[in-house]
């Protein structure tokens, strides 16, 4: 049986091999990308069954991202669906030896943001457990957006959990006003949602961990889990209000990638009947071994390494 299933746009990153501005850099190395292909990653590697909603343009791009998810054994790919219309989306990520880096993106009209709602509405979600959703999806193109509150409508009908991370990428967006009304939609519907510290902000208007949860708890939300970082996170549930220390990491290569690693570990955790805490402490671990490496995917462990590292750090 399935356990989680998930909607999104995998690209091809391009990533610098040099430090400086994007247009200065000669040296670049390639790599899979996609918020949603990540944590679909993290769930394989660790063991849970995945499917994978996404659509590829019949290019190379597309074919390598294709034959990356084929080597991820346990990412179902029946819902993959390729086309000759539009192509695979691709960024630019520059490097950096402190901060986030800068990322630059080619996926307007891209394969991924043109599935058709007819396609989204013959999915079958009655063997899935979670649906999870980020604020990438609805923000690629009104079709994506519209299949993402059908996803949800349909999630709801077969009594499926819906995570939901935020992460927000202003870019994609034409007005702040619709992104916080669409994001914050989502939120309301969602059984967990997952924002770092600065999303929370955004969204809510609170300055602080606690006051972002309480915002989403009085909306009637259940869980809410904010990423705090390298810090740990904070997490509130009805009975739970409670800061979780994070594991600390002295060779910080790449912070991108994170986000997804932790919701990779915290579903995996609830996947496994952990509770919400010892699912944030699996999330935890899995952002600080992600950041130890380059590529937005490439540190994601495997159930056995993930144990190691925790038993190393704890
Ligand atoms: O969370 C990491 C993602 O941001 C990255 O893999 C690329 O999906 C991506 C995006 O849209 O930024």
């Amino acid at each position: 049986m399935d356990n989680v299933i998930t909607i999104g746009e995998p690209m091809v990153v391009f990533i610098a091999e040099e430090e400086g501005e994007l247009k200065d850099v000669n040296k670049f190395s390639k790599g899979l990308a996609g918020s949603e292909l990540n944590v679909s990653i993290g769930l394989s590697r660790l063991g849970h069954g995945v499917s994978y909603i996404t659509q590829l343009g019949n290019d190379p791009f597309g074919e390598y991202i294709f034959d990356c998810i084929e080597n991820e054994i346990n990412i179902d790919k029946k819902y993959i669906k390729k086309t000759d219309n539009y192509s695979t989306g691709f960024y630019m990520k520059s490097k950096v030896s402190k901060g986030d880096p800068s990322i630059f993106y080619y996926r307007k009209n891209s394969a991924a943001s043109n599935i058709d709602l007819d396609f989204i509405k013959k999915i079958d979600l009655s063997n899935y457990k979670y649906l999870h959703i980020t604020g990438i999806t609805p923000a690629i193109s009104e079709k994506m957006r519209d299949n993402v509150f059908t996803l949800i409508e349909k999630a709801k009908e077969n009594g499926l959990k819906i995570s939901f991370d935020p992460n927000i990428r202003e870019s994609l967006w034409s007005s702040k006003i619709e992104m916080i009304e669409t994001l914050n939609k989502i939120a309301y519907s969602s059984d967990y949602i997952i924002p770092n510290v600065k999303e929370g902000k955004i969204l809510t208007g609170k300055n602080n961990p606690e006051d972002i949860a309480n915002f989403y708890i009085e909306k009637g939300v259940k869980n809410v889990i904010v990423k705090l970082g390298e810090v740990g996170c904070y997490i509130r549930s009805n009975d739970t209000s409670e800061y979780l220390q994070g594991f600390k990491v002295s060779n910080v290569v790449d912070t991108v990638g994170a986000g997804d690693a932790f919701v990779a570990g915290f579903l995996s955790g609830l996947l496994s009947g952990k509770d919400l805490v010892e699912s944030s402490s699996i999330g935890n671990a899995m952002g600080a071994i992600t950041v130890t490496h380059k590529g937005d995917n490439e540190g994601l462990p495997t159930f056995e390494k993930l144990q190691e590292f925790i038993e190393n750090n704890a």
